[in-house]
């Protein structure tokens, strides 16, 4: 077996994907992207993943990309228990429904007002707060529905993996979450339960929360969307 991440510390996506390979014990080989120089919008790195964006995994060859999809590659290809990517249909269709919560919602609204004013010239403004408070909502729901230890039930699985990650970048901005007490309890026994898992995070978060307070400037890359600060 010869596993090869592409990735960068600092990306959610990433974090998600190393998280499942720390809990699966696989042992891999962690290829930095330089985000800053736009290493991935290289032709050659359009060969890995067309839609030049990070992760993507190498698995002997099998190129996969899209964080979900490796984390349920991983949970199924290299099998530790029956909890982190559950076989039966219906507690599948709930991790599943997480992860594409997580994706669509989630993530997505908390990336738009946490990390995106950090790398580019975005305002925080109150329609992207707004976004990020209806998504807590939410997720705090769904815990109160489920009422179990971690977001699914009363194990971990792959969605919490992804969970965690994007909960994190609004620590990394000392963004209050007080205000979501399922989500907060979750969050702080996730860190306590799952060093390891944390560790990961919290190295990620530290590079985050150190942007927050120093603004990178990506002089050299030129983003096909997003508007870069030159100086
Ligand atoms: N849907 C993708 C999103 C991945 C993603 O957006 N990754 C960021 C890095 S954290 C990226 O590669 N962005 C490309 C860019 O900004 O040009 C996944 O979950 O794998």
């Amino acid at each position: 077996m010869a596993l090869t991440l592409y990735g960068v510390s600092d990306g959610p996506p990433t974090m998600a994907v190393m998280q499942a390979l720390a809990y699966l014990d696989l042992k891999y080989k962690f290829v930095t992207i330089n985000y800053a120089i736009g290493e991935h919008m290289t032709e050659e790195y359009a060969q890995k993943n067309p839609q030049k964006e990070m992760p993507v995994l190498d698995d002997n060859g099998f190129f996969l990309s899209e964080s979900n999809a490796i984390l349920q590659y991983l949970a199924d290809k290299y099998p530790k228990n029956e909890t982190l990517y559950p076989k039966n249909v219906q507690a599948r269709a709930i991790v599943n429904h997480r992860l594409c919560f997580n994706l669509s919602t989630y993530y997505r609204y908390i990336c738009e007002y946490a990390l995106e004013p950090i790398f580019f010239t975005y305002e925080r403004t109150q329609l992207r707060l707004k976004r990020a408070l209806i998504a807590l909502e939410h997720l705090n729901t769904y815990f109160s529905k489920l009422g179990g230890k971690y977001a699914t039930g009363d194990k971990i699985t792959i969605a919490d993996f992804q969970l965690a990650t994007t909960t994190m970048c609004l620590e990394a901005i000392n963004c209050d979450i007080s205000g979501y007490p399922l989500i907060q309890r979750w969050y702080n026994m996730y860190k306590v339960e799952n060093p390891t898992l944390w560790r990961i995070l919290e190295h990620g978060m530290n590079q985050l929360a150190y942007f927050e307070k120093n603004p990178p400037v990506l002089a050299s890359l030129d983003h096909p969307i997003h508007p870069v600060r030159k100086n």
